[in-house]
């Protein structure tokens, strides 16, 4: 296997506090780009305050007397929940920063109104208000366990509804091979955004199989109530045989396409963070092995389970399980 150095993109999470991500900001608008972004920021800072003034007319979210749903029975673990505070302390979100302390940062992130658009190779593409959808869809409450590359896990209890519901509404034309899902983009709240080395918007992608599987949800809780912000409110995606990453935070858009959308982290590092991504002990990543995880809150160590667990669901996705691609 070779070896990758690490990119200049991956910033170690001991030099990246949110501190430094306030601070870079600052050095970056001094630097020579500063007066090309200061209209961005200018703009940003006028939004912010508008923002404020107007969220007393904000709306309110429609779904709450929908939380707690009822569990569904068929989905057990073999492991104990996460705390419901360390998981939501210890978090990926990289429109708020490349460090896992950005549950305060993301409390910017203005949830209502918002909409899912749902287009491309569809019959009936529709422009979902979020109360709209969330109140159409059967609301469950599952256990999953939850798997990052970077071999920390996880087992939460998530809110949501199957996306197949989703699929099966707007009717896919034939030829629809892949489902492509943007993360919002909006400078003035996620100030990572300003880095624009990152190929913003972040988007992942499932193939129709993959989006159709019983497994596959759009989450809009956790915990019993509805997904805080941080999370990946107030929509995001769960598939728990793949690694977290996958696992698309906060989206906007959900597009039908004929051929396989490249995502943000197969951009950024398309030998570490493919688009297959399925969980496998056996296949370590470039810079670390993947057999063992340690989960949040605990420190436990645990072995890793091959589809993180979930093979009697996916594995005949995968017919060709000697196939590397499938891992990566
Ligand atoms: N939009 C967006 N979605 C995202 C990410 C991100 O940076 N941006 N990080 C991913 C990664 S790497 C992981 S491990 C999970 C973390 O989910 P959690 O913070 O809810 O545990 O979110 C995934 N979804
Ligand atoms: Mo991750």
């Amino acid at each position: 296997m070779h070896y990758h150095p690490r990119p200049a993109w991956a910033i170690p999470e001991h030099e990246a506090t949110p501190e430094s991500v306030f601070f870079n900001r600052r050095a970056f608008l001094k630097g020579s780009l500063g007066a090309a972004a200061g209209g961005v920021v200018g703009v940003g800072s006028t939004l912010t305050a508008t923002a404020e003034a107007a969220d007393k007319e904000a709306p309110k979210d429609q779904t709450l007397d929908m939380y707690p749903a009822k569990r569904n029975p068929a989905f057990t673990l073999d492991r104990p929940l996460t705390n419901a505070e360390e998981a939501a302390k210890f978090n990926n979100f990289y429109e708020f920063g490349p460090v896992k302390t950005i549950s305060l940062l993301a409390q910017r992130l203005n949830t209502r109104p918002w909409t899912v658009k749902v287009h491309g190779l569809v019959n009936k593409p529709k422009t979902f208000d979020i109360d709209d959808l969330i109140r159409s869809m059967p609301l469950e409450e599952r256990l999953y366990r939850f798997r990052c590359v970077e071999a920390w896990a996880m087992a939460v209890p998530w809110t949501g509804f199957p996306l197949a519901e989703l699929i099966k509404r707007v009717e896919p034309a034939s030829e629809a091979k892949y489902i492509k899902m943007t993360t919002f983009v909006d400078r003035s709240v996620a100030l990572n955004q300003l880095r624009f080395w990152y190929p913003w918007p972040y988007t992942e992608a499932l193939t129709i199989e993959e989006g159709m599987n019983e497994l596959t949800l759009l989450a809009t809780g956790i915990y019993g109530k509805p997904m805080p912000k941080q999370h990946g409110a107030p929509i995001r995606l769960v598939v728990p045989w793949k690694y977290g990453f996958k696992n698309i935070k906060s989206i906007v858009a959900i597009e039908f396409v004929k051929e396989r959308p490249k995502t943000f982290w197969e951009e950024l590092g398309p030998n570490e963070y493919g688009f297959w991504a399925n969980v496998n002990p056996n296949f370590s990543h470039p810079r670390w092995s993947q057999a063992e995880e340690r989960m949040l809150g605990t420190d436990e160590k645990r072995a890793t389970l091959i589809f993180n667990g979930y093979e009697t669901w996916v594995a005949s996705m995968y017919p060709d399980l000697k196939n590397r691609l499938y891992f990566m």
